[in-house]
């Protein structure tokens, strides 16, 4: 049984579709941002990063969104989340993995939180800098799955296509949204048709895209 700590539509959603596409045993726990539960002291005892997702993994807390993916796809193999050890595929795997996190989630970070830059709004150059880093990945990545697609991976599904479309519905409300770019459209609409996808909306109540 694993507990997962989240907040509707952040970062812990690519740890909640993993444990749905798992059909893992699991609790949800609220995370409740307006409250700043994130800052209780009983949820930095779990996670002294005041973020979410911690996953509680036999009563472990462990965080860091793209780490647990890859936990939690290797402790269940079954599901094909990721490719075996040792493949040409997995090390693709891990590359993507890191690339959107270092890449896409540290720039989102900084697009939404410009309190981390010591400011209530960035000043209008450094918000067209990130909007700018952000689309140079969208164009980097729709060239690859034009040449490459459907799937990061190429023709099969991974996990790490949850990860990419849970950060490219992040750029719903960005001046240019991903669904701009057609590989990665494509690659999202692959990914919104999935079971996982449908019952974490009717769970997290979300909607939209
Ligand atoms: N690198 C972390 C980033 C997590 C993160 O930034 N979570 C955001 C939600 S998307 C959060 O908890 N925000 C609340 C806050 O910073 O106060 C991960 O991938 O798990």
């Amino acid at each position: 049984m694993y507990t997962l700590y989240y907040s509707p539509g952040t970062a812990s959603m690519v740890v909640h579709l993993a444990l749905l596409e798992i059909g893992a045993d699991y609790r949800l726990e609220l995370v409740d941002f307006d409250k700043k539960a994130q800052h209780s002291a009983e949820y930095l005892k779990l996670n002294p990063c005041a973020k979410v997702p911690t996953l509680l993994i036999e009563g472990r807390p462990v965080y860091e969104s793209a780490a647990l993916l890859a936990i939690l796809a290797e402790r269940h193999p079954d599901a094909k989340l990721i490719p075996p050890l040792g493949t040409p595929a997995r090390e693709e795997w891990l590359q993507w993995s890191i690339y959107l996190s270092n890449t896409l989630m540290s720039t989102y970070r900084l697009w939404f939180y410009p309190n981390e830059l010591g400011a209530d709004e960035h000043p209008p150059a450094i918000r067209a800098a990130l909007q700018r880093k952000i689309e140079s990945v969208w164009d980097q990545l729709d060239a690859h799955l034009s040449a490459h697609g459907p799937y990061l991976l190429g023709a099969e599904f991974s996990g790490v296509d949850l990860l990419l479309t849970m950060l490219m519905r992040w750029s719903r409300n960005m001046p240019r949204p991903v669904t701009e770019w057609p590989a990665l459209k494509r690659l999202a609409d692959l990914v919104r048709a999935r079971p996982s996808w449908k019952r974490l909306y009717e769970l997290e109540g979300l909607s939209g895209w």
